[in-house]
């Protein structure tokens, strides 16, 4: 945090709770410096990186309210399937939410009951402590229908800020995609009143062109993962796929290439962060929202490198494109609508897609296992494990399953079961 500017004015009209934000300041402070900064060899393009993330609630707040000062609105969402692109069609902000610390459970725990999923809880514990500036700084959350857990928190949520709820389909029907292309058409207009501004091709073009852009880079970034040795360490990417929810999105884009650029060259000079022999891992399930780093720094801590997220804060999140043609409004629309229904959410049935995607990626990335993550009491995912583990079975692709929450009292236990997961897989060779 810059220490030259003083943010608690700011943070003090925001609502937050001040002497506990300087707590959670604090154990993130050191929770980064011991996950990220003691990497060795990390490129010199996290720098702007790790910028970001000791300015996450300084800097980037300011830079919202100075923007709402202006008349733009802050949207926060909680899911992939809220399209950013009609967020930035009305000149508006769109902010991913702090979900993904043990963060305020007690707070939560009086109005959800206990066996919810650590994500739908981390989000009620920052809010209700008073610790999330970026639910402070929205005008507006967005929330959808996904799971069971998330659709009936919004109502309660709502209480708190106002929430607007989208209906997502739970199978990809014909019917199934005329709902969501309703669904979308509500929330364009819900924009539109908020924000006071038309949607309209012209501004569905140039939202769209700004997140195709943001995408292209993470692919840029994902697919230099497949060079071994990895030029960059797991962690590294789950951080920068974490940011992409909550910094500008041309700014971020510049910053992933230029980053991109440096990894070239690394891969070029045979410059990894892992030797050649560590065990290559894709890690597929839930999202990771930050700071969730807890798994990741488990794995590489155990010599084996991330090489690809099969997760919403990953490639499930980035990895198709809107089709970039010309047309009126509608059909701009059309095209979003057919973008976000692709993405292969364990809240679908069935999900075949998503199958063949992790077994896709094992293959690209040259992964020799893939670590199954799951929330607990996150039945989408838990339960679908099942159809993940037959279809990499098929493959001879060995996988770990692991159910866990935010908490670190299964610490040493996860460590135990990487340290065997790796043991077990096949020695790799030396590259070719
Ligand atoms: S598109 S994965 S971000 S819904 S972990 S809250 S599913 S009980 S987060 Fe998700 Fe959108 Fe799907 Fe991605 Fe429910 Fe499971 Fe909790 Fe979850």
């Amino acid at each position: 945090m810059n220490e030259t500017i003083d943010y608690r004015p700011m943070w003090k009209a925001l609502g937050l709770n001040l002497e506990a934000h300087d707590g959670l300041l604090a154990a993130l402070g050191q929770a980064y410096r011991d996950i990220y900064l003691s990497q060795e060899d990390r490129p010199d393009g996290m720098g702007y990186f790790d910028f970001v993330i000791s300015e996450i609630h300084g800097l980037r707040i300011q830079e919202l309210v100075d923007a709402r000062q202006e008349g733009r609105k802050v949207i926060g969402t909680f899911c992939l399937y809220v399209p950013e692109e009609l967020v930035l069609a009305v000149d508006g902000i769109c902010i991913g939410l702090c979900a993904g610390a043990d963060i305020g459970t007690e707070e939560a725990e009086k109005v959800l009951p206990r066996n919810t999923c650590a994500l739908i809880k981390s989000f009620f514990g920052f809010t209700l402590s008073g610790l999330c500036p970026y639910v402070s700084a929205a005008d507006l959350v967005v929330g959808e229908t996904t799971c069971d857990g998330k659709k009936k928190a919004y109502e309660i949520f709502d209480d708190y800020k106002p929430t607007f709820v989208i209906e997502v389909p739970h199978m990809k029907t014909a019917a199934g995609r005329a709902l969501w292309r309703s669904e979308l058409e509500r929330l364009a207009r819900k924009l539109e009143e908020v924000s006071g501004r038309q949607i309209t091709a012209e501004s569905l073009r140039e939202g769209v062109r700004i997140v195709n852009a943001k995408r292209a880079a993470l692919h840029r970034l994902n697919e230099l993962r497949s060079a071994n040795p990895a030029p960059i360490s797991g962690r590294d990417a789950l951080l920068i796929n974490q940011i992409a929810f909550y910094d500008d999105p041309q700014r971020f884009t510049q910053q992933v290439n230029a980053l991109c650029d440096e990894l070239e060259q690394r891969v070029q000079q045979g410059q990894g962060v892992a030797g050649e022999q560590a065990p290559r891992l894709l890690v597929s399930g839930c999202p990771m929202a930050a700071p969730n780093w807890k798994l990741p720094f488990v794995i590489e801590k155990s010599g084996a490198v991330i090489v690809g997220e099969e997760s919403c804060v990953g490639e499930r999140g980035t990895r198709n494109l809107v089709t970039e043609t010309d047309g009126d409004r509608e059909s701009w629309l059309d095209r979003i609508a057919d973008r976000y229904l692709d993405i292969d959410c364990a809240c679908f049935t069935p999900n075949p897609e998503r199958l063949d995607h992790i077994a896709a990626m094992a293959q690209r990335y040259r992964a020799d296992g893939v670590v199954h993550y799951a929330l607990q009491f996150c039945a989408p995912y838990t339960i679908e494990a099942r159809h993940v583990e037959r279809r990499l079975s098929e493959r001879k692709i060995p996988l770990l399953r692991i159910e866990t929450d935010y908490s670190m009292e299964d610490l040493p236990q996860l460590e135990t079961r990487v340290q065997a997961f790796l043991e077990m897989l096949p020695r790799r060779a030396a590259a070719v």
